[in-house]
């Protein structure tokens, strides 16, 4: 399906007085709308492959209808959300899940449709069908060499993925870990896992950054190989300096200060990329934004304050992905507010003042300090969203537009009701 560009002038002429209104109450409350509008152009964030289906729990899955089958499908979905809101213009890809079979026309697709290749994904926290050596006791800290190699071939093989598609960066998860005392030894494992990715860096070729993404359990309950960001920093520190933390929302312990993470993985140049979803208990993958935009707006102030100071471009020096499950929203409707969300928080977080906060810190003047966040933080950023939109030719509201248009009813008369997408 194909969103044509009149449906879009049509949808936007409709609505343009109402946002002119908005647009013009809110620029005259801030002092840098023009600059937060240019920067929320700039802002893309990509959509992970295995996110455009119906997601499951450990207890079942209630597939959803119209889901894309192929790669092919799943490009041409990102390519909808991307005619939509122009802030979805990349994919994370997912090996085995989504291997390129035809990698020129896949090129040629995206391409087409505005979408570039952001990380690729390996994964050795399943068994393929045809493999020798299974994961069930890990795969890069493995006690037997067997199995730690064919793990890193299959991280090399995804790396050749990537590089015929134009990635330029690689992610690597782990569910290596323990879920009882005395499984294994810490040190040992730690050191299997440090030699296997030092064998995946030295591939990786020059122009690449590899990710290290953390997590605090699950599907190992006692302990993980690559439990939180002090691990993931090591490893990374050790392995050079084409070797980042990613950071994804749902992996941390509960109430962990976030933002306090990214501050100093940011200040010690390894904060490589981020994985946004939301949850209230544990890794719920739940839309970001939706249980605490509060702290995700945090996370933001964190990574524009120390991102400014490193001198980095907020739209290029970092991975910006999503990472989410969705089990009852339309996959689709759920990535456009997944969007909205990570893009409001980061005009909030544009509009601090943060020389007011830096006096307000040296002074230890808590009260206002606290003040200079919140006012940023209760500011309706959206019409300076809907501009950002409206000049890039997107639609003014894509969720109301996505809904007129009724783009699932034409996916599922075009797909069927019954296809499963690979993935989560
Ligand atoms: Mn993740």
């Amino acid at each position: 399906m194909f969103i044509p560009g009149f449906k879009i002038d049509d949808h936007n002429d409709k609505l343009l007085k109402a946002h002119q209104r908005k647009l013009k109450m809110v620029s005259e409350e801030i002092r840098n709308a023009e600059n937060i509008i240019e920067k929320l152009m700039q802002f893309q964030v990509a959509i992970p492959s295995w996110a455009l289906g119906t997601g499951g729990t450990r207890f079942g899955r209630f597939s959803g209808k119209g889901e894309p089958g192929t790669l092919e499908e799943k490009i041409e979905d990102i390519g909808l959300l991307h005619a939509l809101n122009r802030s979805s213009g990349a994919i994370s890809l997912h090996i085995p899940w989504d291997i390129p079979r035809n990698t020129q026309s896949i090129k040629a697709l995206a391409a087409q449709l505005g979408i570039r290749f952001d990380a690729v994904n390996s994964n050795t926290f399943q068994d393929q069908k045809d493999q020798s050596w299974s994961y069930k006791f890990g795969s890069l800290h493995h006690v037997d060499k067997k199995v730690r190699q064919q793990a890193i071939e299959h991280n090399l093989e995804v790396i050749e993925y990537g590089k015929a598609l134009g990635s330029n960066a690689i992610t690597v998860w782990l569910s290596d870990g323990s879920s009882f005392p005395g499984q294994l030894n810490f040190r040992k494992a730690f050191q299997n896992t440090l030699e296997s990715f030092e064998e995946i860096y030295r591939r990786l070729p020059s122009d690449w950054k590899m990710f290290i993404e953390y997590k605090a359990f699950e599907p190992n309950f006692y302990s993980m190989t690559v439990g939180d960001w002090g691990q993931s920093l090591l490893y990374a520190s050790k392995l050079g300096e084409k070797a980042y933390t990613l950071v994804d929302l749902g992996h941390h312990l509960p109430n962990a200060n976030i933002e306090q993470i990214v501050s100093l993985l940011l200040m010690e140049g390894k904060l490589g990329g981020f994985h946004f979803n939301d949850s209230k208990y544990g890794d719920d993958d739940l839309t970001v934004g939706s249980i605490n935009p509060y702290q995700l707006f945090l996370i933001f102030y964190e990574l524009v304050e120390g991102m400014d100071e490193r001198n980095m471009n907020h739209a290029t020096d970092l991975g910006w992905m999503i990472d989410a499950s969705h089990n009852v929203k339309d996959p689709l409707e759920d990535l456009l507010q997944s969007v909205e969300a990570i893009k409001i928080a980061y005009a909030q977080a544009l509009l601090v003042d943060k020389e007011k906060l830096k006096a307000a810190q040296q002074e230890n003047d808590v009260v206002m300090a606290q003040e200079v966040l919140q006012n940023a933080f209760r500011t309706d950023t959206r019409p300076l969203l809907t501009e950002a939109r409206l000049r890039a030719h997107a639609a003014i509201d894509p969720l109301l537009l996505f809904r007129e248009l009724k783009v699932r009813d034409e996916l599922i008369r075009q797909r069927g009701s019954v296809k499963i997408a690979t993935g989560l």
